[in-house]
């Protein structure tokens, strides 16, 4: 069954959270904290060794439980039901929604037209580790004799942005294999990557759901084409493996049927680092760390699923985010990843999040009158304070800002990391507090400056009140990771809901690609 149709704006809560906005638009977080010695504690979720501190908001208890009718009156409860069971949520392309099958670790069935999708599931990922295995250990031999040391991933959008996400970030659990990425139809692109490489050692795995994406095939044929000018087709098949749902063309490009992965509709691209199209990850950090990955990300599948509300990480989440972007009128949301490991999440999430909630019509069929999905941005800290971040603290715009951090680094180096989160804690602080002009006159004072105190004072003054969510968990782990993707898309599936779009097609994209195929035929 279909979502309901709900017009958020429609709803008591909506209504009720306008005349709240207007009564706090103007509250300072620095009082908001001063005047509720357990705000930090009231104001945070902890799941496993995560801990989500959201009291840096602009948010009070009667906006929260407002917010949290919000999702009562979209029946959001019922929604998730829907989710979890298979149901064709994904009602403009006729599927279900189901990449939480694909981490589910309980063994109950799940049904997509009324057949249990799990054997085929455990199948695959049986698949993915014996392939791994023999790649890693050297068993696999490429066309002379000698084993596999680098892989390239051949694939775009979300058969490419997940993966090489995942593979960057748990860098550190690395295998002894160098892994690459090739997306672009910029020829550049495959060229620079493939002068780096051995054809006799090299794998290349042709990931594309369709099979259709002239990025991909464009690279795949280039790339056997230069395969070719050292192998034989008969050697194509130490050398090639697919993931796709389009058998027939996989077949026709030349892979061998034994080495192609399925993929199934009911997963979308951008959700799909959990299925074969993840085949780079397990190649890179073993099938054991990719089995990790999935487990954290079905341990926060489980907590979404069953949590009240108010104690719900990614509903709660998506709910301050809504009450920013809906009520202050805030058009972005920036990542602040406090490890150089995560540099590719903001990219990652800007696909996730802007492709899926990037909708302008309603589940009627309807125009929207009201704001969806935010624009997605970041990079890491401190990085990021040596560059953007003076517009977050002094510009004209309001910025929500998610800060990442771990507790622990993992090559140890305590004295870095002691600084790197000093830098953390100090840009929530700064964000949220600000600097009067009473403390920068002191502050100009004690240090001798008086000439300029009246020059200088007004570009030295932080309004602060910048709303910032921190994410701190103990270790950059496999499965913290997937704890921490699963985390946002469920954050984005809450939001899509309560936006009353639909969140998982995206004809948005296809214009586009229509027009570059006319242009290049014609050219
Ligand atoms: C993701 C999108 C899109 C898709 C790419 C690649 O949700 O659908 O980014 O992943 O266009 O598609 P193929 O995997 O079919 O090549």
């Amino acid at each position: 069954m279909a979502l309901k149709n709900i017009n958020p704006t429609k709803t008591d809560a909506w209504g009720k959270l306008l005349e709240q906005h207007k009564l706090e638009k103007n509250l300072h977080l620095k009082e908001l904290k001063e005047n509720q010695p357990n705000r930090k504690k009231d104001f945070s979720l902890r799941f496993q060794d995560l801990e989500v501190d959201f009291s840096n908001n602009r948010i009070t208890e009667n906006t929260l439980n407002l917010l949290l009718e919000l999702a009562c009156e979209t029946h959001l409860e019922d929604a998730i039901t829907k989710y979890f069971s298979g149901d064709k949520i994904n009602v403009t392309e006729n599927r279900a929604v189901l990449h939480t099958a694909l981490r589910d670790k309980t063994n109950q069935n799940i049904e997509v037209d009324n057949e249990n999708i799990v054997p085929e599931i455990s199948k695959t990922l049986q698949k993915i580790e014996i392939f791994t295995n023999k790649v890693l250990s050297g068993e696999w031999k490429g066309f002379t004799g000698k084993p596999i040391t680098d892989v390239v991933n051949i694939g775009i959008g979300g058969s490419d942005l997940g993966p090489q996400m995942v593979v960057e970030s748990l860098k550190f659990y690395k295998s002894h294999l160098n892994i690459h990425f090739v997306s672009n139809i910029d020829g550049d692109h495959v060229q620079e990557t493939l002068k780096k490489l051995n054809p006799e050692t090299t794998l290349f795995l042709i990931v594309s759901k369709t099979f259709t994406t002239q990025e991909t095939l464009t690279n795949a044929l280039t790339i056997k084409k230069w395969f070719l000018e050292s192998g034989s087709e008969k050697d194509i098949k130490y050398h090639f493996a697919a993931v796709s749902t389009n058998l027939k063309m996989v077949k026709e490009f030349g892979v061998a049927e034994e080495n192609i992965f399925p993929m199934w509709d009911w997963v979308g691209g951008r959700f799909s680092l959990w299925s074969a199209v993840g085949i780079s990850i397990s190649l890179a950090v073993g099938f054991d760390n990719f089995n990790q990955l999935l487990s954290g990300a079905h341990q926060m599948d489980t907590h979404f699923r069953n949590t009240p509300f108010n104690k719900n990480i990614p509903v709660v989440l998506a709910l301050i985010s809504i009450w920013y972007n809906n009520f202050f009128k805030t058009e972005t949301e920036v990542l602040l990843p406090y490890t150089e490991y995560l540099k590719s999440l903001a990219p990652y999430l800007q696909q996730a999040i802007m492709e899926s909630n990037g909708k302008s019509v309603d589940r009627n069929g309807n125009k929207v009158d009201y704001q969806t999905g935010n624009i997605i941005w970041g990079s890491t800290g401190t990085n990021a304070q040596h560059a953007f971040i003076q517009l977050l603290h002094q510009g004209t715009k309001l910025i929500p800002a998610d800060f990442i951090g771990f507790k622990e680094s993992l090559y140890g180096l305590t004295e870095h990391h002691q600084k790197l989160m000093a830098n953390f804690y100090a840009q929530i602080q700064a964000l949220s507090d600000g600097k009067t002009k009473e403390e920068v006159h002191l502050d100009m004072k004690v240090n001798g400056q008086f000439n300029q105190i009246e020059s200088l004072l007004p570009y030295k003054v932080f309004e602060g009140n910048k709303p910032s969510n921190t994410i701190l968990f103990d270790k950059l782990t496999p499965q913290n990771l997937g704890i921490l993707i699963a985390m946002y898309e469920h954050k984005i599936f809450v939001q899509g809901v309560i936006w009353n779009i639909y969140s998982y097609d995206q004809f948005g994209v296809e214009l586009g690609k229509e027009l570059a195929h006319k242009i290049y035929n014609n050219s």
